[in-house]
């Protein structure tokens, strides 16, 4: 009998599906010859469901002389195939097609699809209309090219029906192609044939023996059907089981599911275990502190005081000298970091240690991700979490650039009203420099005086003179003061804005493609599952068939 086996979760077309998009993430990541298996196994069952399920392509497999052409004569009922003494006897494959003439119609475009040119219409019987018969050359004669027409009929068929004998049935060629079959045992027969040769004790032992060695090589459950194609005894029970396919439609199902099983599980074996990574928010937090160190932000964070001092200098310092703070180049515009800069800044580039530290805080925080991941993934999440250097050092810089450009720089209000008190007081000086200078010139022309008024005992011009200046300087060191306070509280500000923005370029450049990468690797595990992948069936060779 047959097994179908449990009935799995999906069905072919779910499990096709999943295959098919497990390819897409598991392309450039797992072992490209798995990849390439699962792809072929996808367009060979898409070209296979293009024709129905209506036929089943059974193959008859198996040693030169082991009796295929024999049995296919015997299951047709005439001599069909040639069967013969010399070896090997069938160099291309026949084709035999029970049903009424439609079906026979209907199979010409697999037979086309499959390349088999000889085809025999054997006629209608009502248990195996439908059947294919593929009467195939041997797989271990000298000739290659019969092995080569062996595994490619393999390929394509819906159900193996491997036929060996009492002499032949340990051959390890035999068994290196039923060990690639693990996962399909569902579609595969095996037949212990010229069961006439043995007594029925020897016949016991020997399908006995078979049976051990079929379950060696992961078919536990195959049964042998024991018979011999010479005199027609326990063919019936073949012809009982192929019906029984043949009625259900399945093998073609059954065979592609198994295929689909067996390339997930090749890309699941490589794909490893299923292990969470989680992102925490401190980690980013570190990272992001990290790359902060490596961009320079000192230099930033001083020209943003040293620019505030300036700008409080011009505003409230001293009328009298202050334009000589307009002298000095301002130290914003300097590093190309005042608003309405664009561009690139002239801050200096990071220097080697920067570097080194930049990419060891992205290496750590990959590290500490991938601890514990099974191969590939460490390498392909650190890949996808580690910029370009150069756009990593770019991205920064402007992070950096517009953090402080678009950053506060207005001046505050309390500027506007000690640079006016200045104003005032230079006035005032000016005003008494005058008065003073008018009198000197009054008594200078021996004119007389005309009355000075006094406060304190002091000529106002005087005190206005005297008083404007000293009032002046001290309200300019207050206001140098008060602007160190500004400087301190702006370079802060900008450092805080900096920091956020790196944050974010942390963020787009290496978290978000880990997250991705760690996402897709958890997709792929859940749809090589959704696809069968099964442990049991990883065996390399599967792509032999
Ligand atoms: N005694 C005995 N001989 C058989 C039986 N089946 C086949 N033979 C003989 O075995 C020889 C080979 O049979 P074939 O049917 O040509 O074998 P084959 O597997 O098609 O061989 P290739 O086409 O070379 O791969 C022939 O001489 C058959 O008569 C059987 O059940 N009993
Ligand atoms: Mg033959």
């Amino acid at each position: 009998m047959i097994s179908f086996g449990k009935e799995p979760r999906l069905e072919l077309p779910s499990q096709l599906e999943a295959l098919r998009e497990a390819i897409e993430i598991a392309e450039g990541r797992l072992d490209e010859s798995h990849v390439a298996f699962g792809r072929h196994v996808v367009a060979k069952a898409d070209d296979r469901l293009r024709h129905g399920t209506s036929h089943t392509l059974a193959a008859m497999l198996g040693a030169t002389g082991s009796g295929k052409s024999t049995l296919t004569n015997a299951l047709v009922g005439s001599t069909v195939a040639t069967t013969g003494v010399r070896r090997p006897t069938t160099s291309s494959t026949l084709a035999c097609v029970w049903g009424n003439d439609e079906d026979f119609e209907a199979g010409t475009p697999l037979l086309d699809w499959l390349e088999v040119a000889s085809r025999h219409f054997v006629g209608s019987d009502p248990l195996l209309n439908g059947l294919v018969l593929l009467d195939v050359p041997d797989h271990d004669s000298v000739v290659v090219s019969h092995r080569l027409e062996m595994e490619r009929i393999a390929e394509h068929a819906d159900l193996f029906i491997w036929v060996t004998d009492p002499e032949k049935y340990a051959d390890a060629a035999l068994h290196r192609y039923l060990r690639f079959l693990a996962g399909h045992e569902a579609v595969t027969l095996v037949v212990l044939n010229k069961a006439d040769q043995l007594s029925p004790q020897d016949l016991a032992a020997c399908k006995a023996d078979l049976t051990r060695l079929l379950a060696n090589d992961g078919l536990k459950s195959a049964e042998v059907i024991a018979l011999s194609a010479l005199t027609g005894d326990g063919v019936d029970r073949l012809v009982a089981d192929l019906g029984e396919a043949v009625q259900a439609q399945r093998a073609v199902v059954d065979r592609l599911r198994a295929d689909v099983s067996v390339a997930a599980s090749e890309l699941a074996a490589d794909a490893g275990r299923s292990k969470e990574a989680k992102i925490r928010n401190r980690d980013i937090d570190t990272l992001a502190d990290g790359l902060v160190g490596a961009t320079g932000i000192d230099a930033v964070t001083d020209a943003v005081a040293g620019g505030t001092r300036r700008d409080a200098a011009a505003a409230m310092g001293w009328p009298f000298t202050r334009w000589a703070a307009k002298l000095r180049p301002h130290p914003l515009r300097r590093l190309h970091l005042d608003r309405g800069s664009a561009g690139r800044t002239s801050l200096p580039s990071p220097s080697g240690s920067q570097l080194v530290r930049a990419e060891g805080a992205v290496r750590s925080f990959t590290d500490q991700l991938v601890d514990g991941l099974d191969a590939p993934w460490p390498a392909v999440v650190r890949q996808a979490g580690t910029p370009d250097r150069d756009v990593l050092r770019d991205r920064l810089d402007t992070a950096v650039a517009n953090a402080v450009r678009t950053h506060n720089q207005a001046k505050p209000k309390w500027w506007a009203g000690i640079g006016a008190l200045q104003w005032l007081l230079a006035l005032a000086v000016v005003a008494g420099f005058v008065w003073l200078a008018v009198l000197f010139a009054l008594d200078w022309f021996r004119v007389p005086d005309p009355p000075t008024p006094q406060l304190f005992g002091i000529a106002v011009p005087t005190l206005a003179m005297l008083g404007g200046v000293a009032l002046g300087l001290v309200l300019s060191f207050i206001g140098r003061k008060l602007a160190t306070i500004s400087a301190k509280r702006a370079a802060r500000s900008a450092r805080k804005a900096a920091a956020a923005n790196v944050r974010a370029v942390a963020e787009e450049l290496i978290v978000e493609p880990v997250k991705a990468e760690l996402a897709g690797r958890d997709r792929l595990l859940n749809l090589l599952r959704e696809a069968g992948a099964d442990p049991r069936f990883v065996a390399d060779t599967a792509r032999a068939l």
